[in-house]
């Protein structure tokens, strides 16, 4: 596998806090470690980084492109794509072709799909899942500053009086920025933290002050703290009436926010909201954070301008330790802004305007550029549906997963005449209904940049070779181009070329005009294109070394160069809980998983913090539910199965879900399947996060757990199952409606466990377990009852490599232990030294009541300290539990 002798610097493949990675090779494979020079992270890593070794084998990779699932040629496959594309634009136009792109591409790959799609095939009809992510951000910034243009850098995290993190789980989502912010606060302990997010979340951790707020009245808070902060006095008159719009218009606006109104409308006390107020109004460096809670809504875009404009109104803009902070969360997010990659976008942040189009027409030699906004991300795919999108070219993103009313994407795409998909998995819920698969190189192989939260740039460098025929999608793209007739434009020999071409266009007739501008990097050699340090944008003549803040000289995009404060009317989700669905289902991450776990789902270790889809609930909103059983969740467009999770921190009327969970690791857990594809009318993004619902418990006739030797083993057709591959065993847990009559007739049919020895062992009158044998291999097993049976999973996956050892063993095994002497283990809670929470709580019992203790003695939260927020709760889960023992 190894293709460099020596250590490559690189970025992590994951979140948008871009971390320096440093790949170093081993024997077998690679070890991620932080990149100490890299200004992102300096050093550190959180697991996914860190665990980035794990997930470079080959399993499940595309090698060869496919027709309608059958290898063939390159060649076959590229005339394919642009005889379709060709076809369709002949018949039916250019408005008939769409292309689906990614935040998790790289800004080369993006600046070519970009350029084919609007510069030569004449439409606007690229847009990308950064709809679905960071565009009502995107609209918020244009409408404020006249550009999409993060003020801030993470340095001010350091050194901010008040942070405030709202609609962010920074601790599981962006955990090396959240453990910055730690480190902060333990530096400056009077640092204030506030978390605001309808549920108690990892983050709250290190919160002063935790606002519960109802879900999505975001906006209404920060009217309410907009006005508390005029009654107080605490406006700057001064900037405002320098380098502002609008204040008096919002200001008025926000006068109806009462402490009470805004109580109320937000269901937090009113204490707790003078608590909130008193922080914001005193601290002198204010950063809100937010994320995906304010941006997947219905009114995100008003909710992102409600946070900005707290902050102009204060003057808590351009100067360190201040600013309203959008971060991104994927890799690329933001490079995919940089290039147009929005439907409404341009390119090198322009529009639609005659001027922009005629311009960029002239760069590109194009008399053909689109001159009118193309569909976005929701509205493309009902195009597909309607018939009127007719040849659709889906690159690194699983929309069959991850878009809104997924059912009906599955169904408009498998009616689609032509889908095409470019990915670096075979297999995926997305790939199941393409005509033509096109395998992309993946993280480590790929070479070009990315663009963090913070506007900084930095490279992903290869350092392992091209597997099988894959091949970079910047690559893939101009061929196409080519045989669609665009030779010259699209002739780049190498990923360089396009940056260069790139960093031009931002330059090109700018003049200041547009805030992204890297024409300074415009000359780069190939060699200095390699060996770029990372470099916040803007970089040109003014700024050669590139900008760590923007705004500091009050001066923004707007043609008057003043910004604009938004006069914001709240509003609730477009949804709201009824009799029939009486509670919000509210979606997202989990730790150690990235999205639709093409990748992450590969490692054992990152499955193992959390194996199986939930549902997170209180338990007063289901009381016949318990921890363990299966739970039906639906909504009005379909229903889950999902492992119940009660937990009393969940708010009342709340339940949380994560959204990566899909068919190929799941039977019934798409989380976006039941979602409503509703949007913000300014930024086409969805509203995520808040769904009517109700929750059942689901009557499970069995559960059970069966282990395969065979990584790729199909699930047996029970109602619910779920899927984990680790060394070379699939693990499926499993639930069923119907008990079979014969339990081993059952396996047999499925399994075809006749052909090896086997053992069983029936336990009462609903228990079940087998052992199946050849040539004393342990190929399956199985453990089923009525309640739900927990065998010690790591014992039965490590017999699988290990000798059968003698009776009592074997025996032991099939009541699922290991043999004597063995600890059984539990979910693994420190991914980075794989310490379970059975080895956890038994070091409580023996008296390490602090994180600091449990690191002592276990090592567990010493490296990442992902689990450290873990790690306190069960020690006080389990200090709890030793207390009840005492007093009874
Ligand atoms: N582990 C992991 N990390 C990731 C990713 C991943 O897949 N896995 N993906 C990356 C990507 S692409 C992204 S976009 C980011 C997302 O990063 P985040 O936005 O931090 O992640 P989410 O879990 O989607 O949602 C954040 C929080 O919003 C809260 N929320 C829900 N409704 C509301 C509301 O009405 N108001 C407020 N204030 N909060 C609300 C949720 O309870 C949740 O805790 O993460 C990035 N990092
Ligand atoms: N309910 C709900 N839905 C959500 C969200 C939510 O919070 N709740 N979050 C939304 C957000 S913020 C996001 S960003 C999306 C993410 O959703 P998706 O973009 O659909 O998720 P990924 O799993 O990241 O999909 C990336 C795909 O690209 C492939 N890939 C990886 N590397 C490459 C490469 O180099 N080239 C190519 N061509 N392919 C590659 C991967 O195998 C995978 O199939 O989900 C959105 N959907
Ligand atoms: S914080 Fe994000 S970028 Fe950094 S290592 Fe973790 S996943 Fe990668
Ligand atoms: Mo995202």
């Amino acid at each position: 596998m190894r293709c460099y002798p020596t250590a490559v610097s690189t970025t992590c493949a994951y979140c948008g806090v871009g971390c320096g990675v440093r790949m170093q090779p081993q024997a077998e494979g690679f070890t991620a470690s932080g990149e100490m020079s890299h200004p992102a992270n300096l050093g550190k890593l959180c697991v996914k980084g860190a665990a980035l070794g794990e997930t470079l084998n080959l399993t499940g990779r595309l090698l060869q492109p496919e027709i309608r699932r059958v290898p063939v040629s390159w060649s076959q496959a590229l005339d394919a794509v642009a005889q379709g594309l060709q076809d369709t634009i002949r018949q039916h136009g250019p408005q008939s072709v769409a292309f689906y792109g990614s935040g998790q591409l790289l800004t080369e790959d993006y600046y070519v799909a970009n350029k084919l799609m609007k510069g030569f095939i004449g439409s606007g009809n690229m847009d990308t899942n950064s709809r679905l992510c960071m565009a009502s951000a995107v609209v918020g910034y244009k409408r404020a500053f006249g550009a999409d243009a993060v003020p801030c850098c993470y340095q001010d995290l350091d050194k901010a009086d008040c942070v405030i993190i709202t609609g962010s789980n920074t601790a599981w989502a962006h955990p090396v920025v959240y453990q910055r912010i730690a480190q902060a606060k333990k530096e400056r302990p009077e640092m204030q933290i506030i978390v605001i997010d309808p549920r108690h979340t990892a983050t709250c951790d290190i919160a002063d002050l935790h606002l519960p707020l109802r879900p999505g009245s975001d906006a209404a808070l920060f009217c309410g703290a907009l006005n508390a902060m005029r009654e107080h006095n605490k406006i700057d008159s001064d900037f405002l009436q320098q380098h502002t719009q609008g204040a008096e218009d919002t200001l008025s606006a926000a006068q109806r926010w009462t402490l009470a109104a805004t109580a109320d409308f937000c269901g937090l006390s009113v204490e707790r909201l003078q608590a909130f107020y008193q922080i914001i109004l005193a601290c002198e460096r204010l950063i809100t954070l937010f994320s995906m809670g304010i941006n997947q809504s219905s009114s995100g875009v008003d909710k992102c301008n409600a946070i900005i404009n707290l902050h102009l109104a204060s003057g808590r803009i351009g100067r360190e330790g201040c600013g309203p902070f959008s971060i991104t969360g994927q890799p690329n997010a933001m490079g995919g802004r940089e290039v147009g990659g929005l439907a409404n976008q341009l390119a090198a942040h322009m529009g639609f305007l005659p001027e922009d189009v005629e311009r960029v027409g002239r760069f590109w030699g194009s008399n053909r550029v689109a001159t009118a906004p193309g569909l976005n991300a929701v509205d493309m795919f009902r195009a597909i549906e309607e018939g009127q999108i007719k040849a659709i070219w889906i690159m690194g993103t699983n929309p069959v997963v991850s878009l809104p009313d997924a059912d009906r994407v599955r169904t408009a795409l498998a009616r689609c005449p032509l889908v095409i998909v470019s990915d670096i998995v075979r297999d995926t819920d997305t790939t199941q209904v393409a005509h033509i698969c096109l395998p992309a190189l993946g993280w480590g192989e790929k070479s070009g940049t990315v663009t963090n939260s913070e506007r900084c740039i930095s490279r992903q460098r290869a350092f392992l070779p091209p597997p099988g025929e894959a091949k970079p999608d910047w690559w893939i793209i101009s061929q196409v181009a080519q045989r669609l007739g665009f030779e010259e434009a699209f002739s780049y020999q190498h990923p360089a070329d396009i940056f260069r071409e790139h960093a031009r266009l931002s330059g090109y007739e700018n003049e200041g005009t547009r805030a992204f501008d890297i024409s300074g990097l415009a000359q780069l050699s190939n060699q200095q294109w390699h060996e770029m340090r990372p470099i916040q944008w803007p970089v040109n003549a003014n700024a050669p070394l590139g900008t760590l803040r923007l705004f500091s000289d009050g001066k923004f995009y707007h043609p008057d160069g003043k910004a604009r404060l938004i006069p914001i009317t709240p509003r609730l989700p477009v949804n709201l809980p009824t009799i029939f669905y009486p509670l919000v289902m509210n979606t997202g991450r989990v730790r150690d998983q990235w999205h639709t776990m093409t990748r992450t789902g590969k490692s054992a270790r990152l499955m193992q913090h959390i194996s199986e889809p939930f549902c997170q609930y209180h338990p007063d909103d289901c009381p016949t539910a318990q921890q363990g059983d299966v739970l039906r969740v639906s909504s009005a467009y379909g229903w889950l199965l999902l492992r119940a999770q009660p937990d009393s921190l969940q708010a009342r009327g709340s339940v949380f879900v994560p959204m990566h969970w899909n068919n190929q690791f799941s039977q019934q857990a798409r989380v976006d399947s039941l979602i409503a594809a509703c949007t913000d009318p300014l930024s086409g993004q969805p509203e995520s996060k808040q769904m009517p619902v109700r929750i059942q418990r689901w009557n499970a006739a069995w559960q059970g757990e069966i282990f395969l030797r065979d990584q790729h083993a199909m699930p047996p057709a029970t109602a619910y199952w779920s899927r984990i591959t680790q060394q070379g065993v699939t693990h499926f847990t499993l639930a069923d409606s119907a008990k079979p009559t014969d339990w081993y007739d059952w396996l047999n049919q499925r399994f075809a466990i006749e052909k090896w020895q086997s053992q069983t062992a029936r336990l009462g009158e609903h228990g079940f377990n087998l052992l199946a044998w050849k040539n004393g291999e342990l190929q399956l097993a199985f453990y089923a009852h009525r309640d739900r049976p927990v065998p010690d999973r790591q014992a039965v996956i490590s017999a699988f490599s290990s000798p059968p050892g003698g009776a009592q063993r074997r025996l032991a095994l099939l009541g699922g232990r290991a043999g004597e002497g063995k600890a059984a283990r539990g979910a693994i809670i420190c991914s980075c030294f794989a310490i379970d929470e059975i080895a956890i709580g038994d070091a409580v019992k023996q008296g390490c009541h602090s994180v600091q203790q449990l690191g002592g003695k276990l090592k567990c939260g010493t490296h990442c300290g992902s689990c450290v927020p873990e790690l306190k709760k069960l020690i006080t889960r389990q200090l709890n539990t030793l207390a009840v023992g005492d007093n009874r």
